[in-house]
């Protein structure tokens, strides 16, 4: 069946589908769940990745709103990775069938995601059945490209990472075999199964990465490029008597689908695959360090095999910590980010999230950081700010004033704001490009600082100079205007606080608007007191 493509400039940003039991180790960070915090809950490190998603989509929602001609077509897909022995174990532990399980646990992943106020268009889990016929129909392609074969397998498995362990990686530790790095137990596995043809991918895929420029940010590709060194083929397929809580493999339901192949499809399953048309390539694949290897290795390959295009980009981030130390089960410090929203607000945990998150390294939570940034930049630097120059008593008419012309005093004190503002816009677009969010905060902050700097030198509130006191109010409220324009895929309801309180109408909150001077003014919006109210100890 041939199929149409749409290859427009669509925007399809995709988040990883997280183990519906939610409790991956993950390369000495995370050992185990504490007691008080159970297996299948959420944490910070989830929050964050979602998070990180989203504001990449929100974005490419927000530049595209520039562009009349650009392909309005928009997805944002997250979910829940629920096949596989893990989960099914976990179900075991926690005595339901795997269903309810695993419904439990995914209503768990999207509540979090309406906490967190994400704005995907998709939330996909892998027992969809739009999904199983996705991954049967992929399975098909590949095996009548020629790139199946049936063959015996034996390898060591880690069920924790579900993935096939080289013997190198593997020791003897009493009387058990475990993985070097992690202790994980690992089990040997003898089986006739289905193999993948990953061997005559390996150069194409080193290409991909060593030419284009899709491992982002650049520091990731030597991670990329080893996690290509060690496959022969890969086994794509269990018996179905040791692994039963999966997809069967078309035409032989005496296997099941290997997880990874299942949950990569997922990508596809979003996108409208199998019918005639869907959306691809995605154009931001976002995903922690950990999973390197199955997006820019088993992933392309896949994709090659089966003559799909490969993703535009593969954006890599580092994993999180408290306090600088791994969160484990022994010290009991792992952060449940629904805790985290209840005392800092869903905004606030984004805020912290994003400006704490920088993706090239690993991060750390920590309470009091979290207090005192929010306190300093939401509450002071932005809400004060706001408040202040908005109240009846300093704007007696209500009016967004329309000044042409500074006053020369107010023009003289504010020529380094106007600077930093008129640079904004192209610094801006420069960093969300480069998806360094940490820095686009941290750059919209500075103005913010500067304003406040501005406003308590000017003194509005005993300004007599009418001529004076309109433009004070006039480069305050610009201010506001650009910033929260361009903080709107970090921080959507305060953004959206702060243009009501201005009473900048909805359709003046797109990219081109986040200019100095381009708005025409107007009346004031309702005063609702203020955003996020100053955090306690
Ligand atoms: O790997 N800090 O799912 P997952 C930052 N189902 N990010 C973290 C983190 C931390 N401490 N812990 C986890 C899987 N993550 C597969 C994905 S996609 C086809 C299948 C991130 O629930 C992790 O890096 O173990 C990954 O990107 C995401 O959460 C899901 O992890």
């Amino acid at each position: 069946r041939s199929r149409c493509l749409i290859r427009n400039s669509h925007t399809f940003v995709t988040s990883p589908i997280f183990y519906a039991n939610a409790g991956k180790v993950r390369s000495g960070y995370f050992a185990t769940f504490p007691n008080l915090f159970s297996i299948s809950e959420p944490h910070i490190g989830h929050a964050y990745t979602a998070v990180l998603c989203d504001t990449a989509y929100r974005w490419n929602v927000l530049k595209n709103s520039n562009n009349q001609n650009s392909d309005s077509r928009a997805l944002f897909s997250i979910g829940t990775d629920e096949h596989g022995s893990k989960i099914y174990q976990a179900s075991q532990l926690a005595k339901k069938t795997p269903k309810e399980f695993c419904d439990q646990v995914s209503s768990k992943f999207s509540n979090l995601f309406e906490n967190l106020n994400l704005s995907h268009t998709h939330f996909i889990r892998t027992t969809d059945s739009k999904h199983s016929e996705a991954v049967q129909t992929f399975w098909k392609t590949l095996s009548s490209n020629g790139y199946i074969y049936k063959s015996s397998y034996s390898g060591y498995y880690s069920i924790t990472d579900e993935c096939f362990i080289p013997e190198n990686e593997v020791e003897k530790r009493n009387d058990k075999m475990v993985l070097k790095t992690t202790s994980q137990p690992v089990e040997w596995i003898e089986e006739e199964n289905y193999m993948f043809r990953l061997s005559e991918f390996r150069e194409k895929v080193k290409e991909w990465i060593e030419k284009t420029d899709v491992v982002y940010p650049v520091k990731y590709k030597t991670l990329a490029l080893d996690s290509l060194t060690m496959e022969d083929d890969l086994s794509i397929s269990r018996t179905r008597s040791r692994l039963s809580w999966g997809i069967p493999v078309p035409d032989d339901p005496s296997q099941t689908i290997y997880v990874w192949l299942d949950a990569l499809v997922n990508y596809l399953t979003v996108s409208g695959y199998p019918q005639k048309q869907f959306v691809w390539p995605p154009t931001c694949q976002i995903i922690g360090k950990d999973i390197t290897k199955f997006h820019l290795f088993y992933w392309p390959a896949f994709l090659m095999a089966a003559n799909l295009s490969l993703p535009k980009k593969v954006f890599i981030h580092g994993h999180w910590l408290v306090d600088n130390v791994k969160m484990s089960k022994s010290l009991g410090n792992v952060v449940n980010p629904n805790e985290t929203m209840d005392k800092f607000t869903s905004e606030g945990l984004r805020y912290f999230l994003l400006k704490q998150g920088n993706p090239s390294s690993d991060c750390s939570f920590s309470w009091s950081s979290c207090l005192e940034m929010i306190n300093s930049d939401m509450v002071n630097n932005v809400g004060n700010l706001v408040n202040r120059s908005t109240v009846a008593k300093i704007n007696k008419s209500g009016e967004y004033p329309k000044v042409e012309s500074l006053e020369s005093k107010v023009k003289e004190d504010t020529e380094k704001l106007m600077e930093m503002l008129e640079e904004s816009y192209e610094k801006c677009i420069e960093l969300y490009n480069e998806m360094m969010y940490y820095k686009v905060i941290e750059h919209l902050m500075l103005i913010m600082k500067e304003a406040n700097r501005v406003f308590q030198l000017s003194q509005p509130w005993k300004e007599t100079n009418s001529e004076r006191l309109e433009s004070v109010l006039y480069v305050t409220y610009e201010t506001i205007r650009v910033v929260s324009i361009l903080l709107q895929p970090i921080t959507p309801k305060m953004a959206a606080f702060c243009l009501d309180r201005l009473g900048v109408k909805a359709e003046k909150r797109g990219l081109a608007d986040a200019k100095i001077g381009c708005y025409s003014g107007g009346k004031l919006g309702k005063d609702r007191g203020v955003f996020i109210e100053r955090i306690q100890k």
